[in-house]
C-alpha cells in the first residue's frame, strides 16, 4: 500500500467471539466509510483476546471470520492495511516499553477491566488489566490520528492519549496524540437485548442478549421479538423506555432513519409490529454482507496472503515507531 500524507486511523476489534450488531454500528460500520479520507490501519486483536480464556481452535477459527468480515463489510486491503495483531511483534514491544510510563492506579479503575474482572473471577490475570496499555501500544505505534471506537472504549482513548503526552514530556516529542472518533447518538453504545442497562457484548452468556453479524433471518426476528421492553405501546425515546430506545437505535443505524423519523413511522402502532420491523430491517442489511463474507471464507489461500501482506506493511511503519521508542528511551542501538 502506497503511503501518502493523509493522517492515520487505527483501529481493531477482538476475534473473541461472534461480532455482534454492537460492534458492528459502534466501530466496523464507520471502517471503510473512513478509508477514503484516512491511511486506515486495521487489526484483529487476538493478542487482546487471550485476556480471556479461549478455546485455541474457537480463536483460530474466530479470527479468519473476522478477516472475512472486515472484508465483507467493505475494507479494501489496496487502500487499507488489514493484519492480525499477533503477526507484528511490535505491538508487544512497545506494550513493554509503555509499561514503564504506566500506573497501577491507572489500570485498575478502568471500567472494563472492573467489569471483566467480576465477569470472569476466575481468571483475573495480568493481560486484563494490562489490555489498555497493549491498545495504547496499537495506536500509538502508527501514529494514528483518530481511533473510530464504541463509547466503552473512551476511557482506554483517554489514557492513550494521557500516555502519549507523558511518553512525550519525558523523551522528547515521539508520539502523536490520537483522538476518538466516536458515533453520535446512542449508536455509540448498543445495549443488550435482554438487559438494556447492559452493553451488548459477544462474550455475554446469553445468545439472546446479542444480535450477531452472522446470525439468520429467522434468529434475528427472533430476537428482536424477544427484546425485552417495556409495558408501555408507544414507540418513543425516553430514558424510561431503554429497551424501545437501544431497538430505535438499532433500526437507524440499519436504515439511515433518524429517531424522530422511526417514531412517525410506527406512531399508532405497538411494540410488537416494530419489533418485527427492526428484526427485517437487520437481516435485510446483513444478507449481502453474510453472501460476501461465506465466499470470502471459502477461499483461504486468499485471506492468508491479505494477512501476510498486512502484516508486511504494518511491521514496517510499526518498525519506525519502535525504532524511535528505543533511540529515545537510550536503548544501545550498535550505532
Ligand atoms: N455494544 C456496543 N455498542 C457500540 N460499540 C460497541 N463496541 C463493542 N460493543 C459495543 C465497539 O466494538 C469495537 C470492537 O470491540 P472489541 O471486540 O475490541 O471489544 P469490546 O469493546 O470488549 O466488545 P465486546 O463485544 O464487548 O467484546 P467482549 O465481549 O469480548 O468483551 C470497539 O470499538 C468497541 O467500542
Amino acid at each position: 500500500m502506497p503511503e501518502t500524507e493523509k493522517k492515520k486511523l487505527f483501529s481493531a476489534v477482538q476475534p473473541s467471539g461472534a461480532v455482534t450488531v454492537g460492534n458492528y454500528i459502534g466501530a466496523i460500520k464507520n471502517f471503510a466509510a473512513l478509508q477514503g479520507e484516512y491511511d486506515c490501519i486495521y487489526a484483529v486483536a487476538d493478542l487482546h483476546a487471550i485476556t480471556v480464556r479461549q478455546e485455541p481452535a474457537a480463536l483460530r477459527r474466530n479470527t479468519l471470520e473476522l478477516m472475512a468480515l472486515f472484508l465483507a463489510c467493505g475494507i479494501d486491503p489496496q487502500k487499507c492495511i488489514l493484519f492480525v495483531q499477533s503477526h507484528v511483534p511490535a505491538h508487544c514491544e512497545l506494550t513493554w516499553v509503555l509499561n514503564t510510563v504506566t500506573y497501577p492506579g491507572e489500570l485498575s479503575r478502568m471500567t472494563q477491566f472492573k467489569d471483566k474482572s467480576a465477569k470472569h473471577a476466575d481468571n483475573v490475570n495480568m493481560g486484563l488489566m494490562d489490555y489498555p496499555v497493549l491498545m495504547v501500544a496499537d495506536i500509538l505505534l502508527y501514529q494514528a490520528a483518530l481511533v473510530p471506537v464504541g463509547a466503552d472504549q473512551k476511557q482506554h482513548l483517554e489514557l492513550t492519549r494521557d500516555l502519549a503526552v507523558r511518553f512525550n514530556n519525558r523523551y522528547g516529542e515521539t508520539f502523536t496524540v490520537p483522538d476518538a472518533y466516536i458515533p453520535s447518538g446512542s449508536g455509540a453504545k448498543i445495549m443488550s437485548l435482554a438487559d438494556p442497562t447492559r452493553k451488548m457484548s459477544k462474550s455475554d452468556e446469553n445468545p439472546n442478549a446479542y444480535i450477531t453479524m452472522s446470525d439468520d433471518r429467522d434468529t434475528i426476528i427472533r430476537k428482536c421479538k424477544r427484546a425485552v421492553t417495556d409495558s408501555g405501546s408507544e414507540v418513543r425515546v425516553s430514558e424510561e423506555k431503554p429497551g424501545i430506545s437501544n431497538l430505535i437505535a438499532i433500526y437507524g443505524a440499519f436504515t439511515g432513519k433518524t429517531a424522530a423519523e422511526t417514531e412517525r413511522e410506527f406512531e399508532g402502532k405497538g411494540y410488537g409490529d416494530f419489533k418485527i420491523a427492526v428484526g427485517e430491517a437487520v437481516a435485510d442489511a446483513l444478507a449481502p454482507v453474510q453472501a460476501e463474507k461465506a465466499r470470502l471464507l471459502k477461499d483461504k489461500a486468499y485471506l492468508n496472503e491479505i494477512m501476510r501482506q498486512g502484516a508486511e506493511n504494518a511491521a514496517r511503519l510499526a518498525r519506525r515507531t519502535l525504532s524511535k521508542v528505543y533511540r529515545k528511551v537510550g536503548f544501545y542501538r550498535g550505532e
